[in-house]
């Protein structure tokens, strides 16, 4: 029962969080950090909002606003948002701290005295009219790619490519009220020298190249292999503007410079577990998750963060851990990146521009927080990108948990309390039909425990609801209600068997529908803290069906939802 620390990538504050997010990064390491307390494991979550780049700065100007204003509106926000649908981190962080400021300055300056940090000049799109550099977000113009216009300085939103932002055709400033043309001056920026750290990276990736717990899945894989094959080249880690990090150091240049948010932002990973330990009491604890090497770290991030996780962030440990002062022991490297394709709403990538994503507060109201978390589990986007409908998402609900697993657990209980006066009964010695169950039951439990250590959510929980078919078959086979009149022992055995079966589904659950776990084991008349003692192994799910044991009320666990008119 070791220490394990998970991260999920710290969304920008700079809109609300949907469906999108919560599928790519946050329910998956959610239901993992469930699963390995499950398994006894002392886990910390750490989390936040991402609070720079030159988006919140735009943001501001159009809303006439703040930079400020708008990252507490959206940190509240979206940290309300997860805790709807149960994600809970241990700490729900903010890289605006004044921490996270001195942290990431610190890892700039020793970066920076062992040369991994160096000052170029550059050429760079100039506005005369407004007398700034522009960053690549306040330059539009046409797609050097697709030709569509309004595209954003480094990125189309109609094709989806990239390039330098001088490659773009007709460019124009994009400030409000600022439409002039842009010309190129030369201007000094910082550079993170990645091809240092080439070799080192290389054996790191294909490190987690092996089957096993360590594989990485093949999108992460390919995405780094792509980088480093392409080898790896400096790149700019300061942006012209006032909104971020400041760079620390003696130079008049740096006044109306920061430091680039994707060079602060995975730092935050380590700022929030340290004043996660801060507010327990223990200041230096944060280093048995990060300094350990007995501590698996596993960082959940949508794929378009690859790059980032995979190459720049762990090239800045190395950097750093190569300049540390004597006695500070070295940063770890994540042991696994999960990297979630994207969720698509009528096939397209949710955004805030086009308004087309389902917010999470606004679901969780309508349908609670449950059923959310089985519908984006059961189509995550593991391997391809998938899409979210919502008469897909009634279908499913009303199709799996209603009327196979939360109908086998209702059936199962009222007949228990209607004829057995509530109590598990003994029954008969159990025959080949029960001895069949049970073997389903031991499998559906070994796939679901291999799925959910191989990080494939997806497969857990289908084996969970296999397991719930099997049950009904047996219960229909079996036919309780002819058995209480022929054979009322037999019935008994039947009953047992269903029981346990129930107590195996509600463990089943348990890392992905925390709260309807609880109800459907709750009828079992164990408190959570019986069940699931701190620190205890995983519990055998007969030992919930145990002879002789009473039985609550049972409640309906999933209603049906109506189609909408
Ligand atoms: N804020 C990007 C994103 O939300 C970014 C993740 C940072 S993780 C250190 O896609
Ligand atoms: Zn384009």
């Amino acid at each position: 029962m070791g220490k394990v620390l998970v991260t999920s990538a710290l969304p920008y504050a700079n809109g609300r969080v949907h469906l999108g997010h919560l599928a790519g990064a946050y329910l998956p390491s959610d239901t993992y950090v469930r699963w390995r307390r499950l398994k006894g494991d002392d886990v910390v979550y750490v989390c936040g909002s991402d609070e720079h780049g030159v988006p919140i700065t735009l943001s501001a100007l159009k809303n006439k606003t703040t930079p400020q204003d708008v990252v507490d509106e959206y940190h509240v926000a979206n940290g309300g948002a997860f805790a709807s649908a149960l994600v809970h981190f241990d700490i729900w962080g903010r890289t605006s701290s004044a921490e996270h400021h001195r942290l990431t300055q610190e890892f700039f300056k020793v970066l920076h005295a062992k040369s991994y940090i160096e000052k170029r000049g550059s050429e760079q799109y100039y506005s005369e009219r407004s007398r700034m550099f522009l960053p690549d977000r306040y330059v539009e113009g046409v797609c050097p790619r697709c030709n569509a216009d309004g595209a954003r300085g480094d990125q189309c939103d109609a094709c989806g490519g990239t390039y330098d932002v001088t490659e773009l055709k007709q460019p124009r400033c994009a400030l409000p009220g600022d439409d002039s043309t842009p010309v190129l001056k030369t201007t000094n920026h910082w550079y993170l020298k990645l091809e240092a750290f080439q070799a080192r990276l290389e054996e790191y990736v294909a490190s987690h190249e092996a089957a096993g717990p360590g594989a990485w899945r093949l999108n992460t894989l390919r995405g780094a292999e792509g980088w480093l094959k392409a080898g790896l080249r400096a790149r700019c880690i300061t942006r012209d503007t006032e909104w971020g990090v400041r760079i620390p150091l003696d130079d008049a240049e740096v006044a109306s410079k920061r430091l680039y948010v994707w060079f602060d932002a995975p730092i935050g990973y380590v700022t929030f577990t340290q004043q996660l330990f801060a507010q327990r009491g223990d200041p230096e604890g944060w280093r048995e998750y990060w300094q350990n090497p007995d501590c698996p770290i596993y960082n959940f991030i949508g794929k378009d963060n690859i790059p980032f996780h995979c190459i720049t962030w762990p090239a800045m440990e190395l950097g750093y851990n190569d300049g540390r002062e004597g006695g500070e022991r070295p940063y770890r490297l994540a042991t696994q990146v999960v990297a979630n394709e994207f969720l698509t709403f009528g096939g397209e990538k949710g955004s805030k521009s086009k308004g087309n994503a389902v917010e999470i507060a606004d679901f969780v109201r309508q349908h609670g927080a449950d059923p959310l978390r089985y519908y984006l589990t059961a189509i995550a986007p593991e391997d391809s990108d998938s899409n979210f409908t919502w008469e897909d998402f009634r279908h499913r609900y009303n199709g799996e948990l209603a009327d196979v697993l939360g109908n086998f657990a209702h059936r199962t209980f009222t007949f228990t309390h209607k004829y057995f006066e509530g109590r598990v009964p003994e029954g008969k010695p159990a025959g080949p039909a029960e001895a069949k169950l049970r073997a389903a039951a031991e499998a559906a439990r070994a796939a679901w425990a291999g799925a959910l250590d191989g990080f494939r959510f997806k497969n857990a929980l289908a084996a969970v609801i296999d397991l719930a078919r099997e049950g009904n078959r047996y219960f229909d086979e079996k036919a309780p209600w002819k058995q209480r009149k022929d054979d009322p022992e037999a019935c008994g055995a039947t009953l047992r068997a269903c029981l346990e079966t129930a107590g195996a589904l509600g463990l089943g659950l348990r890392p992905f529908l925390p709260e309807s776990s609880a109800r459907l084991l709750a009828t079992f008349n164990l408190s959570d803290k019986e069940s699931f003692a701190a620190g205890s192994a995983l519990r055998d799910a007969r030992d919930f069906a145990k002879p002789g044991a009473t039985l609550a009320k049972p409640e309906v666990l999933f209603k049906k939802i109506e189609a909408e008119a």
